[in-house]
């Protein structure tokens, strides 16, 4: 006899999902109605999309509820909890504007007292019937937002820690809730500083952030933001933060952080309850952000979480100002709460190298506290290189690309449509392409010699500011040594044809004629070889004086091709990095830090390996941050030995300048002159004679 089929599975209880909204979370606006990217209008177009989705009818409708100051006061000092109730009163009428303006990105009008009441409260609600059960999960669409406001102070559109407030809540007065340890997610894009310092040495809490650092220049901007801040005492291992090096990074990124850190050690902490710092700043097309995540992938990050904690879930909103996105992503994390599965069209992507060195750095940082971060990351991980600065610098909110923009939003938008269980999807995303290029990156450690000479230089000092640069120089370390094992010709035309003067670039120091020592470069190994050459490329004499030749021109090659022209050049074989602090002080952007001579060199390269390839296409590439300096153009004039030639000179449009005369041309000072000269010599291109005369023809003839 046959067996009988089996019976199908009895369908699982569909999710109890709270969904809360409250428009007087609205009334928090600015003062005179000036436009602002933190505005009411965030959470009526999530609750539309909401809404129009047939979303929030199968959720559990919830309304905001005031915050006792009591919870408030975990967090906050007494004295910051009675401004922000009383900012809005009459009291405040004419002091308000200028009350706000002494904080950080903070304005205050008539509604925002109760709006931070209710945005603490409506946290505080969630996550209690989340942890009691009553709930499976839930979202608090709440504002203004909470991860930066800290103890004694307002900051970066926040005025109360909402999650911070309800993660003690939990802890402190519902013991009756049985809620031990909580995971805090920060996947807002900008770090959660507040909340990092609430929970520093509290090994209850597990706060975990992803977002923009840059070197230590995104927003908030503080060291602390870096991946050595780990937590203390007790705390010490409860404090991750993933510090992306740039913008652009979307879901891959992401997804790579969620399995290779932030997984891991959530399933060895086994949270009691999530709570997410769900800010939506670094979804595709916010106008802050500047990176990608799509709806899609905010549903997998979720997913992701939902595995843990019984999927105990809560989410506060946080940032998250492009009202379409925020609409699109926090309907796709509604529908994965309740239980929808959904299909990721994935494109073919890799992370950037970036961030499997940022990914590499965290395990390492946190290694000994989390024995799970110490396993083998897969070797050979075919990666994308990090975004050019020009597209790094195209302003994602711009006019121009909003539009492309817009259409990309439609269509992520409407790949909702449901099918794969998310763990299918997560495989796939997750599963790293094996190298079959020449992107991938070596897993071996390799900055062991740079970091020894860091921590040698430091190891003198110990206040807390020097503190902070050394952590953050620890991720220059990175660029470094990654750079140092990349060559290129430095060419010169001007003073450092000069060898002895070139030297002084690399070792430090002054030769005849200069007013000003150098630095140095960090790593003053010689340069491995020399060569000579002429390029078609006119050479030219501009500006009134430099600080180290005193008055007269210095010289320019013009980046233009003209086949007309012959200009000598002396090439340096030396390696990217070098290049690097060449280029830094010959714009002076080394720091001198005055007390013991020390330097300080800027936290990220101007050129790295993928501005090279952007380069060779291009030919050149002007470099924005420095714009305003004699030499923010790096012009590539060839190769030579399968190495690119680089030299620095002035953007095209300075060229321009010059020939209208609002950039005086100038002949060369006597002692600047005589160093070309002497350079020319010496390197055997020229006479005494032709060499003057070659410098003199370039400096007497007209643009
Ligand atoms: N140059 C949240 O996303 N930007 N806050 C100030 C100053 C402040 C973001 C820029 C960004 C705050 C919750
Ligand atoms: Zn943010």
């Amino acid at each position: 006899m046959a067996a009988p089929a089996p019976a199908p599975a009895p369908p699982m209880a569909a999710p109890r999902v709270g969904l809360l909204y409250d428009d007087r979370m609205c009334a928090h606006a600015t003062p005179d109605g000036e436009e602002h990217p933190e505005n009411p209008e965030r959470l009526r177009a999530i609750w539309r999309k909401l809404n129009a989705a047939g979303v929030a009818s199968r959720c559990v409708a919830l309304k905001a509820k005031e915050a006792e100051d009591k919870y408030i006061a975990s967090v906050h000092s007494t004295s910051h909890i009675k401004l922000m109730k009383e900012i809005s009163s009459k009291k405040y009428d004419a002091s308000r504007n200028k009350i706000a303006r002494k904080f950080n990105s903070i304005y205050f009008n008539k509604g925002s007292s109760e709006s931070a009441v209710l945005a603490a409260g409506s946290v505080i609600e969630v996550a209690e019937k989340v942890a009691a059960g009553e709930l499976s999960s839930a979202i608090a669409l709440v504002r203004p937002p909470g991860h930066h406001a800290e103890h004694d102070e307002a900051m970066g559109f926040c005025l109360f820690n909402n999650v911070a407030v309800a993660a003690n809540y939990l802890l402190n007065e519902r013991p009756d809730l049985g809620i031990k340890k909580i995971l805090i997610v920060d996947w807002d894009v900008h770090h959660g500083n507040g909340t990092q310092k609430m929970f520093y040495n509290d090994p209850r809490v597990l706060f975990f952030s992803v977002h923009r650092f840059d070197y230590g220049s995104f927003y908030p901007a503080e060291g602390d933001a870096s991946h050595c801040f780990i937590g203390e005492e007790a705390g010490k291992g409860y404090n991750i933060n993933v510090p992306w090096e740039h913008g652009k990074c979307g879901d891959t990124d992401y997804i790579a952080a969620w399995d290779h850190v932030l997984l891991p050690v959530t399933k060895v902490f086994d949270p009691d309850i999530i709570l997410v710092s769900a800010g939506f700043d670094a979804a595709l097309g916010d106008p802050l952000g500047g990176c990608c995540i799509t709806p899609n992938g905010y549903a997998l990050l979720l997913t992701k979480l939902l595995g843990f904690a019984q999927g105990r879930i809560v989410m506060a909103l946080e940032g998250g100002y492009n009202l379409r996105s925020i609409a699109n992503s926090v309907c796709a994390c509604a529908k994965v709460l309740l239980g929808d599965k959904f299909t990721f069209n994935a494109p073919e992507m890799q992370p950037f190298e970036s961030t499997w060195r940022v990914i590499q750095a965290v395990r390492n940082e946190l290694k000994t506290c989390w024995p799970v971060l110490s396993s083998k990351l897969p070797e050979n991980v075919s990666l994308r290189i990090r975004p050019s600065p020009s597209e790094l610098n195209a302003p994602s909110d711009s006019e121009s690309d909003s539009e492309d923009v817009a259409e990309l939003l439609a269509t992520v938008a409407s790949v909702n449509v449901i099918e794969v269980a998310g763990d299918a999807i997560s495989e796939h995303l997750s599963k790293m392409k094996l190298d079959d290029d020449n992107l991938s990156v070596k897993t071996t450690s390799s900055c062991s010699a740079a970091e020894q000479h860091l921590v040698d230089s430091v190891k003198v000092q110990n206040n807390a500011s020097v503190v902070l640069t050394k952590r953050i120089s620890d991720l220059s370390l990175a660029w470094r040594s990654d750079l140092s094992r990349t060559d290129v010709w430095y060419a010169s035309f001007g003073s450092n044809m000069w060898g002895p003067r070139f030297l002084c670039y690399v070792q430090g120091g002054k030769t005849e004629g200069m007013s000003i020592a150098c630095c140095g470069s960090r790593d003053t190994s010689s340069p491995k070889g020399t060569m000579w050459k002429t390029v078609p490329h006119r050479l030219l004499f501009g500006r009134s004086s430099t600080p180290c030749w005193g008055t007269g021109g210095v010289a320019f090659l013009n980046p233009e091709i003209n086949y007309n022209e012959k200009s000598y050049i002396c090439m340096y074989k030396i390696t990217l990095e070098q290049f690097n602090d060449i280029l830094f002080q010959e714009n002076r952007l080394v720091l001198e830090d005055g007390k013991d001579g020390n330097v300080v060199y800027p936290d990220s390269p101007l050129i790295g390996s993928s501005e090279i390839k952007f380069i060779s296409i291009n030919k050149a590439i002007h470099l924005e941050p420095i714009k305003d300096s004699w030499y923010s153009n790096v012009l590539y004039l060839g190769n030579e030995d399968e190495l690119p030639i680089l030299t620095m000179t002035c953007p095209a449009s300075d060229i321009e300048r010059f020939k209208s005369g609002e950039l005086p041309l100038a002949p060369p000072s006597e002692t600047y002159a005589a160093t070309l000269i002497r350079g020319l010599v010496e390197g055997k291109q020229l006479d005494a004679d032709g060499a003057a005369n070659y410098i003199n023809a370039a400096a007497a003839k007209g643009l």
